[in-house]
């Protein structure tokens, strides 16, 4: 009989652990979380999503939420997990997170970009490793920024045609198979989704569509209301002040972003989370950071969802 110890959520994982993780999760919820998997990796590997929800008679709407699109911020997918054990811890005994799992489904990617997030464990000298792992165009550079490869107005503004550079889009829009991956699957059903949250960090940020300063959306005053009440959920748990705001108004603009694609879809709610810090550490946040860091960002996102669950 082997020992069942409890997972620590409040420890960085490496790939093969969270993947035994989401296999658990299936086992232990087997009603209501399903493991979906929805496309290969470059180097071959599966990305997997967990479905998480309750039986409805009626059609259900949907959430999407995705961690890991950059190898290195390894808070996002500590996130994801943190977000699927909380959902699953309170649904039985709160009425609220029983009626959106009713009558929402959860689409969580726990790690998007499964070979990067990899190769950022492999050693020291390949911790901050961002991109993918594609080969580019000369053959002797790797990778591509999949928050830049996406089909909205790709390649136009905060981007590189570096190949050896963290902002390099690609060959093109979606050339990228973890791209395509989301891509297909959130594009097949884009009625269904009410709300698209990215998840990153660093930088204690909210940020909206769109990436290029050209363009606004229509809903553009519903989402920094939205953004900002979700910040004030945040900044009510541990004092932390997050941002909010597009990319252009808050830092610098760019291109080709998931976000920026799902709300072109016409996905209406749809948000950048940049997690902690504010670059004390950057992308190696200290462990000890990780549940307060969970804590305020589960605050601001529920936030979020249950204005899109309601509206
Ligand atoms: N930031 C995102 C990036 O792709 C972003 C989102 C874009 C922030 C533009 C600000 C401006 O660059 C990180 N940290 O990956
Ligand atoms: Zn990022």
């Amino acid at each position: 009989l082997v020992n069942k110890v409890e997972y620590d959520y409040f420890q960085y994982h490496p790939m093969e652990e969270i993947s035994s993780w989401m296999s658990q999760m299936a086992k232990q919820y087997p009603d209501v979380v399903a493991i979906v998997d929805y496309g290969k990796s470059y180097e071959n590997r599966t990305i997997s999503l967990m479905r998480i929800g309750l039986k409805s008679d009626t059609k259900k709407k949907a959430i999407w939420m995705d961690c890991g699109i950059h190898a290195r911020e390894w808070i996002a997918p500590a996130f994801c997990q943190y977000f699927v054990r909380q959902i699953l811890q309170t649904y039985k005994t709160d009425a609220k997170m029983e009626a959106m799992m009713t009558n929402m489904d959860f689409y969580i990617t726990p790690v998007l970009n499964v070979d990067g997030y990899m190769f950022s464990w492999k050693n020291s000298s390949t911790r901050l490793w961002r991109k993918n792992r594609s080969p580019g165009p000369s053959g002797d550079c790797y990778g591509t920024d999949l928050n830049r490869n996406f089909d909205a107005n790709w390649g136009t503004i905060g981007v590189s045609s570096d190949c050896n550079s963290d902002i390099y889009p690609g060959r093109g829009p979606i050339s990228e198979p973890e791209a395509q991956a989301v891509t297909y699957f959130v594009g097949s059903r884009k009625e269904d989704f009410l709300c698209f949250l990215t998840i990153h960090s660093y930088g204690q940020l909210l940020l909206i569509p769109y990436g290029h300063p050209d363009f606004t959306a229509s809903n553009y005053n519903e989402l920094m209301k939205v953004g900002e009440e979700a910040a004030e959920a945040i900044l009510k748990v541990h004092g932390k002040k997050y941002r909010v705001g597009t990319s252009p108004a808050v830092l610098y603009p760019n291109s080709g972003s998931s976000r920026d694609w799902a709300r072109m879809q016409d996905i209406p709610l749809t948000f950048t989370f940049e997690l902690r810090d504010n670059g004390t550490y950057g992308f190696e946040l200290p462990q000890e950071e990780i549940q307060p860091t969970c804590e305020e960002a589960y605050s601001g996102a529920l936030h979020i969802i249950t204005y899109a669950h309601d509206k």
